[in-house]
């Protein structure tokens, strides 16, 4: 599905092979070809079986090979999904940064991405509320530039040497290994309480960030300040920062939980699939840059992660676009075996003093040693699409062979010196540093509510309500009254009433005072509201279309073709999954639909709106059928666009039942619930539905 092949998929096409080459026959791993994959060697006849041979090559081949598959899971993000794409510039920034990759324009870099869940394991459910990691690697030309990032612009802990402990208490618990990817149990709750510094960052895992809608519709953050140096030599600190074309969506809670077992690989899926039907995922890629000599005019220290830098202050730079356009051809050799490391950083980009950053230099290519050993960046995936020469040599599974009688520098030949500047070498930033040693923070990083103040003032009124909804909820997951009365006190330094409010849902006492003044301060970008899609559209979204024996043909023939149109992606749910008839047909005179689900093989859950076409006969099967109605009404409880027409429309309303909901009895009816209705109009023509479709647009 590549929009033209990449110099990084063209150097993993020379290690690909094809399963379907019909060439092929299977063989040994030693290249022998094989008779028969299926009976181990043994003492046999027509009669009797004898024992199996220890000596069969193939046999214990397949076996051994089989008892190995596994290796050690991610310590943390080991759920997760990639996909091939590429980065390029609509402007140079090389005003800030020598940076090929940021001041070429003519440039297309390829990329890697991998989305993922921080704290389930590989099986775990996509859905959970939990924060997402958003990792891209840059194959660029001057080397390998990852950026290790999330989809939330802050993080729970200043220092890397905390990062074990904050792990330790959102995974599942020592003792019965208790909840699985969840962050709703009293570790988890304890450690925020512990860690004030976390406050800030639990507000945001307690927004609707936590739970998108897609990877697609998420935003990626560095989070960490890295620099930028350009040609001049002078250094810039800056955060980077990826905003989805599609906008920032979210499920609804109860929306995430249900999925979360009706579909655990809803993500997954979701990627895929647009990136298989040409809906290539899109992302503006952004800079935040300061000059050195602005570094201390902050109240925040701006090399502490759980900070953001508020926008208003220092506005973000739009300057390049990422495209994911091919899914990976193997999940294991790709998406499983990719390795992302903060260190690696490219000429013209460098590190700060952030603490965490500093420290998560040295974990990631730790890590990779249990994961996938000392060679990790020759496999495939991870090895640059440049030249690689160097005297680092051997170790397990050592694949490059390099020829020469010198394998360290200094050498008589001369031969492989360092690079100079002009030749591309990496320069280090001569920064001059004094200070003492010490076990210590600066005065800034001890300031730890103003902002998780401000994330909240900054939020819309129905995200501060979920915000409330989901402390509600993850508290009362943790028995221990400690650790809930705990939390709930802490809340009243960021907001008394949100404080009164949780404690009253949790149990535990309820706070009486605002513990720390407010200063009602909000910040622009912080609430996911401000961030639609840069144009309005349906396309890869999901749309049931409910139909049952009887239904109209013209009306569904129409809604699909204006969906499909529109770059949606419509679906058939019907009773049952044999064949469905239109209005006057049935088996001897009609053709007949065949629906894609039956109405209890898929949920409302797993689309974005549903449409119930008119058809008398269709319309009263629905009626009488409860899981009709409900789809219909967990479609509305999910404040999702439902669209009714002709005789649909009384069953979509009495479906809905909602008290003081004013229908109007004009023909075209979109009401401020996002239910759309037809019941004057019958859509004898495409035009008509399409105006209904237009109008479902608005609600999504
Ligand atoms: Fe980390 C994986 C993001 C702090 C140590 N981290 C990992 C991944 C992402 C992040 C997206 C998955 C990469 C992949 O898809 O393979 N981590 C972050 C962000 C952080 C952060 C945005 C805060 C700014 N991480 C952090 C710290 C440490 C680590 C402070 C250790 C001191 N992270 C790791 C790790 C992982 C990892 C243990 C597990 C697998 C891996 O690295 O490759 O080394």
């Amino acid at each position: 599905m590549s929009s033209g092949q990449s110099a990084k998929v063209a150097d993993l096409s020379k290690v690909t092979k094809d399963v379907f080459d019909k060439n092929n026959r299977i063989t040994s791993d030693f290249g022998v070809k094989q008779t028969n994959t299926d009976d181990w060697l043994k003492v046999a006849s027509e009669d009797k079986t004898g024992p199996m041979l220890l000596e069969d090559p193939f046999a214990r081949e397949k076996i051994h090979r089989f008892d190995h598959e596994r290796i050690p899971e991610r310590v943390v993000h080991a759920r997760g999904s990639g996909a091939f794409g590429k980065f390029t510039l609509f402007e140079s920034a090389a005003d800030v940064t020598s940076a090929g990759v940021l001041t070429d324009t003519s440039r297309e870099t390829p990329v890697f991405l991998r989305f993922s869940t921080v704290l389930g394991s590989r099986g775990s459910a996509d859905t959970v509320r939990d924060v997402r990691g958003f990792a891209v690697k840059f194959y660029t030309e001057e080397g390998n530039w990852d950026i290790v990032g999330n989809n939330i612009p802050v993080f729970f802990i200043q220092d890397a040497m905390k990062f074990p402990d904050v792990i330790h208490a959102g995974k599942p618990e020592p003792h019965n290994e208790i909840p699985q990817a969840q962050s709703a149990h009293n570790n988890f709750w304890d450690f925020q309480y512990m860690h004030t510094e976390a406050t800030h960052m639990f507000m945001w895992a307690m927004s609707d960030r936590t739970i998108p809608r897609s990877y697609r519709m998420m935003q990626g953050f560095g989070v960490n300040t890295y620099t930028l140096t350009n040609d001049k030599g002078e250094r810039h600190f800056v955060k980077f920062i990826f905003t989805p074309e599609l906008g920032v969506h979210s499920f609804v809670w109860d929306e995430a939980l249900k999925i979360a077992g009706q579909d655990p690989d809803f993500h997954r899926k979701d990627l895929w699939t647009a990136i298989e039907s040409g809906a290539f995922p899109k992302w503006k890629f952004g800079i935040q840059v300061l000059p050195e000599s602005r570094e201390h005019d902050f109240d925040f220290d701006i090399l502490d992660a759980t900070k953001v830098w508020p926008e208003d202050e220092i506005p973000i730079r739009y300057i390049g676009q990422l495209e994911l356009n091919r899914n990976p051809d193997e999940f294991f050799t790709q998406t499983e075996q990719v390795a992302f490391c903060t260190g690696h950083v490219v000429p013209g980009i460098g590190f700060s003093d952030d603490p965490l950053l500093q420290g998560r230099n040295f974990s990631y290519s730790d890590t990779q040693l249990s994961r996938l050993g000392i060679n990790w960046q020759e496999l495939p995936i991870n090895k640059p699409v440049c030249p690689v020469m160097n005297f680092n040599r051997d170790g397990a599974m050592r694949h490059t062979i390099t020829k020469g009688t010198v394998n360290y520098w200094p050498n008589r030949y001369e031969t492989q010196p360092p690079a100079t500047k002009e030749e591309g070498g990496y320069l280090d930033y001569p920064e001059k540093i004094a200070g003492i040693k010490a076990r210590m923070r600066s005065k800034k990083f001890r300031e730890h509510y103003n902002q998780a103040e401000l994330f909240y003032n900054s939020l819309s009124s129905h995200e501060q309500s979920h915000v409330l909804n989901a402390l509600g909820f993850e508290l009362d997951h943790c028995d221990d009254p400690l650790v809930y009365t705990r939390l709930t006190e802490r809340l009243s330094f960021i907001d008394l009433k949100l404080a009164q409010d949780v404690a009253e849902m949790v149990g535990g006492d309820i706070p009486q005072e605002q513990k720390r003044p407010k200063h009602n301060k909000k910040a622009k970008g912080l609430s996911q509201t401000e961030f639609p899609p840069f144009e309005p559209t349906i396309a890869t979204r999901q749309i049931a279309i409910i139909i049952a024996d009887g239904y109209d043909a013209v009306a569904y023939n129409a809604i699909k073709a204006a969906l499909s149109a529109a770059g949606a992606l419509p679906f058939t749910i019907a009773p049952r999954r044999n064949k469905i008839y239109a209005e006057g047909k049935d088996k001897s005179t009609g053709k007949g639909v065949v629906p894609d689900h039956h109405l209890e093989g898929m949920r409302s859950t797993l689309f974005d709106s549903v449409i119930v076409p008119g058809g008398a006969k269709s319309v009263e099967t629905l009626r009488k059928n409860g899981r009709a109605v409900h789809w219909i009404r967990e479609a509305f409880g999910h404040l999702k666009a439902i669209g009714a027409v002709g005789d649909a429309v009384q069953f979509v309303r009495d479906a809905v039942d909602l008290p003081g909901m004013a229908f109007s009895e004009s023909a075209d009816v979109v009401d401020s619930y996002g239910v759309v209705t037809a019941s004057q109009v019958h859509p004898q023509s495409f035009k008509e539905t399409l105006q209904i479709a237009k109008g479902a647009k608005e609600f999504m």
